[in-house]
This record gives structure tokens, sequence and C-alpha cells, in this order.
């Protein structure tokens, strides 16, 4: 059920595009749902459908970097805004747009990762430190790649 409401919301976003403006007041935990781990799958470095927790953590690593244009170790408003602009366009936004959550005036790497990290946690039942195509999937992740199944249209592996 839940993954079919998933695909649904996807596809009314998709379908939408580009008429969507970012609504820059909107509390995250207010958001419509959407499937969380989008925000994960785009850290599956390997395309292995398995995402590491070091996989998660270099992703994050490297975006906090490229969007702290100031390499002050602090994304200010412009920064933080360009990013959740950029993931407003991917449909990515309600789950990952990102906050100053301690209201100091910029969001450091650690409220930069706190929802992944905190998603990671959840969705990790296992505690193994690796999220399984089948754990994600209870999240409404893609389904685990089918194997030896053709006449399928992959999903793309690499999206920017
Ligand atoms: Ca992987
Ligand atoms: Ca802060
Ligand atoms: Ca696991």
């Amino acid at each position: 059920m839940i993954r079919f409401a998933v695909l649904a919301v996807g596809l009314g976003l998709v379908l939408s595009g580009c008429g969507h403006r970012p609504p820059e007041e909107r509390e995250p935990k207010e958001a419509p749902f959407h499937a969380p781990v989008e925000i994960l799958l785009r850290y599956d470095a390997n395309h292995d459908g398995t995402i590491t927790r070091e996989e998660m953590e270099t992703g994050l690593k490297a975006e906090f970097d490229a969007a702290d244009k100031k390499h002050n170790g602090c994304l200010d408003a412009d920064e933080t805004a360009a990013i959740n602009h950029a993931r407003w366009a991917e449909g990515l936004s309600t789950t990952s747009t990102i906050v100053d959550w301690n209201h100091d005036g910029c969001v450091d790497f650690n409220e930069f990762s706190n929802t992944a990290r905190s998603l990671f946690d959840e969705i990790d039942r296992d505690n193994d430190g690796k999220l399984s195509p089948k754990e994600l999937q209870r999240y409404g992740g893609a389904a685990p790649k089918p194997a030896g199944k053709d006449g399928d249209t992959e999903p793309p592996a690499e999206r920017h």
C-alpha cells in the first residue's frame, strides 16, 4: 500500500514537473510523504543496490563540500537555499530539505547529514551498517534489481 502511494506521489511530482516552487517556509516534518529512501539511494556509489554507511558518509561529505562554496564548514542561507532548490528540482526535497536546526545561521556538516543519518539508522533494521535492497524496499525504495529478468527497462543508473 505504502509503496503504491509512494509511486503515485513520485509520478505526480514528475508529471507536474517544473511548475513547483520550493515552499521555503514549510517545515520538513509536515511535508507530505515522499519515498524517504530516495535521498539515500543517490549515495549508492557502486550501484550494487546496497548502501553502506561509508558510501553515505562519503556522499554526504562530497555534497557538503561542493555546497560549501566558502569552505568554512558551514552552509549559510544562500548555500542552503541553493541545495534545497536543486533538490526541489529533482523532486527529492520533502525529505531532504536541509535545515539549520539550531538556528545559528548556518548548516554544519552534522545538520546537513542529520536527515540522512537518522534515516539510515531507521532503515538499517539489522544494524549491520548496510542498507540492503530488501531493507530499502520497506521504505519505498525501488524493488531489488530483478536478477536475470529481461525486458524490463533499467532505471537510469546515474543521474545528476
Ligand atoms: Ca553500494
Ligand atoms: Ca546550525
Ligand atoms: Ca542492514
